[in-house]
């Protein structure tokens, strides 16, 4: 029981890949490339699943690298037309629901954020199956793991194809709405290129007053991020989801 509890595909602390990845991976696919996108580049849905299973599939969970990733970013790179991105932290459904209201495109737009979203995935050296009794957790097994290098190069270059004026939506309704810790603070951020402009807005829960603002602290660490870099930078707060909804 010992042994095998942790040499076993139970042995991670987070949840398992999730059932059915590669069929959802290709019916996804299918429905980004032939019905919400069907003007973008025809790509080979089977090439973008055989590239997608090759980053993990039979590799130690643990050992994911962003090189991994490089054959399937290249077959659907992340970029959006100029000036349309939004960018989010710990307000997923607010900036998609924002995004889809003003023709806007979070990184869920892109093929690969879209196919991606929701679902997690690792692998089993020796194997060439999913593992979906458990996946390794960020903090209690490894942040090398394939779900957050995945996110974190995705973002990565999402951020680095930025140009014109984007948006981040950050929660208004937490002490500090910007987190360096988060892949917005860590990954994002300090890879928007020099003389984008980068528009924040804090959002909080309606009928709450907000936590925190663009003179707190939080957003002053950010300023210094984007100063850093020759990012331009405005901040709107004291925006309930209402009025963000209605007027941003
Ligand atoms: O860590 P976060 O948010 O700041 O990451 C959000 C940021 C967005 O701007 C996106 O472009 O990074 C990108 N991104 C995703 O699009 C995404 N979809 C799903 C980052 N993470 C994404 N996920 C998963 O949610 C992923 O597992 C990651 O760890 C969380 C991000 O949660 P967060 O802290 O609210």
């Amino acid at each position: 029981i010992y042994k095998w509890h942790y040499s076993g595909l139970n042995r991670w602390h987070g949840a398992g890949s999730t059932a059915d990845f590669q069929k959802i991976i290709q019916e996804r696919c299918d429905t980004y490339t032939q019905t919400i996108r069907p003007g973008s580049r025809s790509r080979n849905c089977q090439a973008i699943r055989q590239a997608f299973m090759s980053a993990f599939i039979s590799k130690d969970p643990c050992k994911a690298t962003k090189e991994d990733y490089n054959s399937l970013i290249n077959l659907a790179p992340p970029t959006v037309p100029c000036g349309q991105q939004v960018f989010w932290s710990k307000t997923k459904e607010l900036a998609h629901e924002y995004a889809k209201r003003r023709r806007l495109m979070t990184l869920e737009d892109t093929l690969l954020g879209y196919l991606a979203d929701g679902l997690r995935w690792c692998g089993e050296p020796g194997s060439s199956d999913l593992n979906i009794w458990s996946c390794p957790d960020w903090r209690k097994d490894c942040r090398t793991n394939y779900l957050s290098v995945f996110w974190e190069v995705l973002s990565e270059r999402f951020a680095e194809s930025a140009c014109n004026t984007v948006r981040v939506v950050l929660n208004g309704s937490l002490e500090n709405a910007f987190d360096s810790m988060s892949i917005f603070g860590r990954v994002e951020a300090p890879n928007l290129r020099p003389q984008v402009e980068l528009e924040a807005w804090l959002v909080h829960d309606t009928g709450k007053p907000p936590s925190d603002s663009c003179s707190g602290s939080s957003i002053r660490k950010l300023k210094s991020i984007l100063d850093g870099r020759n990012v331009k930078f405005r901040c709107m707060d004291n925006l309930s989801r209402d009025q963000f909804l209605q007027r941003s």
